[in-house]
């Protein structure tokens, strides 16, 4: 568990370690932003109890934005979103049987009131939820607003070569 003093702008949590290889997409998109995370393997079904704990320091470390990813009945996000009033992004991961149909539909459908802002399935999702994190942190810090607009330009100036 990380120092509970440690300050962060953005928590990514995933279910299992075996989220590990498509949530680092995440990382290297903050990374890329200069963004500040802390990552945590902890279980809304395996280790509820240390997920609260977890939840509870976040406050205090200056989190604010969440990044939540698992696989199967992922109730991950819907757990951290009843715990925290800051923007929970979930990221729908695929392994299962069925494909990731399963943590999709967990995440996307959330009784009202409880808002989880749920992204595509797997590696496109983990990568957009932390772009869509740096949007969210960027409403109040002009240098990673002007770096997303940096990353949307580069991003067009690909398109029209590769097209
Ligand atoms: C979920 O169950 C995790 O997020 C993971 O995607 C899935 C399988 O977990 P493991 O059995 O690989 O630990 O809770």
């Amino acid at each position: 568990m990380t120092d509970s003093q440690t300050r962060f702008d953005v928590s990514i949590i995933m279910g299992s370690t075996s989220d590990l290889p498509l949530m680092g997409e995440a990382t290297k998109v903050l990374d890329q932003f200069s963004v500040s995370y802390d990552v945590q393997v902890l279980s809304a079904h395996r280790s509820p109890n240390k997920l609260r704990q977890y939840l509870a320091t976040l406050s205090e470390r200056g989190v604010r934005v969440v990044i939540a990813g698992a696989g199967m009945s992922a109730h991950l996000a819907g757990v951290v979103a009843a715990e925290v009033v800051i923007p929970v992004i979930a990221v729908p991961l695929p392994g299962s049987p069925l494909q990731g149909f399963d943590s999709l539909f967990s995440m996307v459908q959330m009784p009202g009131g409880v808002p989880v802002a749920t992204m595509g399935v797997g590696k496109s999702g983990a990568r957009n939820a932390a772009i869509l994190a740096a949007q969210i942190l960027g409403l109040s810090d002009a240098a990673l607003h002007q770096r997303l607009r940096d990353f949307k330009a580069a991003e067009e100036a690909r398109y029209e070569i590769q097209s």
